[in-house]
C-alpha cells in the first residue's frame, strides 16, 4: 500500500489477502473523523492495487471490532453537520460494499453502532463466539446513520431489524447466526476467514467482482437484467474457456483473471 496510516494498519500476505485492522483498542476501535477518513483512503487504494484479491477486516484487541461511532464527536453535532456527517460515512460504507474484491469482516467483540454498520457493509461476516452486535444509538437519542437502516433489513428484514433498532439491544454471536446477521461462528474466525477467502479465491476473480455486483443489484427493479448483461460479459472472457474447457479436460482451471 502506498500509504501509512495511524489508526489502520494493512498486511497483505502471500495469497492477496488484505488484512486490514482498525487499530484504536483504548477506544474500542470507535470511529472518529481520523479512522472514517484512513477507511475512505485504505479501500480507495485496495480497489486499484492489483495484488489485492480480497480483504480480512477487523478490529484491534480483544474486545471490539467496532463499538461505534466515537460519541465525543457525535456530542456537538447539529441539524447541518449531523445530516454531513451521516452522508460522509454512508459513502465510506458504500464504497467498502462497492468494492468488487471479496470482503469479509472478522468481528471480534462489540460490533455497535457504526460498528454493526461497518460489518454489515462488508459482504460476508465471521463472528467470534463473544461477538455482539447492536444497534444502541436510539439510546442516544439517535438513528444508525451510517446505513444501518437500510442494511439490516436487506440482511435480516424489517421486523427483526425494527425490533433491534428500537430496542437497541445487544444480540449474542449465536443469535446473530440464528438471523442471518453473520456467516459463521469461529473461536479461529481470522483463520475461518481466511480459509474462505482462499476457497472464493480458487475461482475465476471475473466472475467473483461481477457475482458480487449482481447479488447487490438483487433489489433493483433491474436485477434480472443485470445478471444477463454480466453473465454474457463473462462468457467473452478468457476464464470461461478455460473454466469450462478444464472442467472438459477433467483438469484443474488455471484462471488468469481475463
Ligand atoms: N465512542 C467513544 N468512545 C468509546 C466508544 C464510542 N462509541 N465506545 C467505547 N469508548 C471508550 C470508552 O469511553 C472508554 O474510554 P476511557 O477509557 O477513556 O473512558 C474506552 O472506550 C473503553 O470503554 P469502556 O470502559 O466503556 O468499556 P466497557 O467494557 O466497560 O464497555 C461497551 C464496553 C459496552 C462497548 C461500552 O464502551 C459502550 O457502551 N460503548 C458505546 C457503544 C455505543 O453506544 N455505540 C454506538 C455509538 S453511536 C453510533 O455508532 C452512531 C453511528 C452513526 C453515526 C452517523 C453520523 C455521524
Amino acid at each position: 500500500m502506498s500509504q501509512s496510516y495511524k489508526t489502520i494498519s494493512v498486511e497483505i500476505d502471500d495469497h492477496g489477502i488484505a488484512k486490514v485492522v482498525i487499530n484504536r483498542p483504548e477506544k474500542l476501535n470507535a470511529l472518529n473523523d481520523q479512522v472514517l477518513n484512513e477507511l475512505a483512503e485504505v479501500f480507495k487504494d485496495i480497489q486499484i492495487n492489483n495484488e489485492i484479491k480480497a480483504v480480512l477486516l477487523t478490529g484491534s484487541g480483544e474486545k471490539a471490532f467496532v463499538a461505534g461511532a466515537d460519541i465525543k464527536e457525535l456530542a456537538d453535532l447539529d441539524e447541518r453537520s449531523g445530516r454531513m456527517a451521516s452522508q460522509k460515512g454512508q459513502q465510506i460504507f458504500q464504497a467498502i460494499e462497492d468494492t468488487r474484491k471479496p470482503v469479509i469482516a472478522v468481528v471480534n467483540g462489540y460490533a455497535l453502532g457504526g460498528g454493526a454498520e461497518l460489518a454489515m457493509a462488508c459482504h460476508l461476516r465471521i463472528a467470534t463466539p463473544n461477538a455482539k452486535f447492536g444497534l444502541p444509538e436510539v439510546g442516544l437519542g439517535l438513528i444508525p446513520g451510517y446505513g444501518g437502516t437500510q442494511r439490516l433489513s436487506h440482511i435480516v428484514g424489517n421486523a427483526r431489524a425494527l425490533e433491534m433498532i428500537l430496542t437497541g439491544k445487544q444480540v449474542s454471536a449465536e443469535k446473530a447466526l440464528e438471523m442471518g446477521l453473520v456467516n459463521n461462528i469461529s473461536e479461529n474466525a481470522e483463520e475461518e476467514a481466511k480459509n474462505l477467502l482462499g476457497t472464493i479465491l480458487k475461482n475465476g476473480p471475473i466472475a467473483i467482482s461481477k457475482a458480487i455486483a449482481a447479488v447487490y443489484h438483487s433489489d433493483d427493479s433491474n436485477g434480472y437484467q443485470v445478471e444477463a448483461d454480466l453473465f454474457g460479459l463473462l462468457c467473452d472472457t478468457e476464464d470461461f474457456k478455460e473454466g469450462t474447457g478444464a472442467f472438459l479436460e477433467k483438469r484443474k482451471p488455471n484462471f488468469k483473471g481475463k
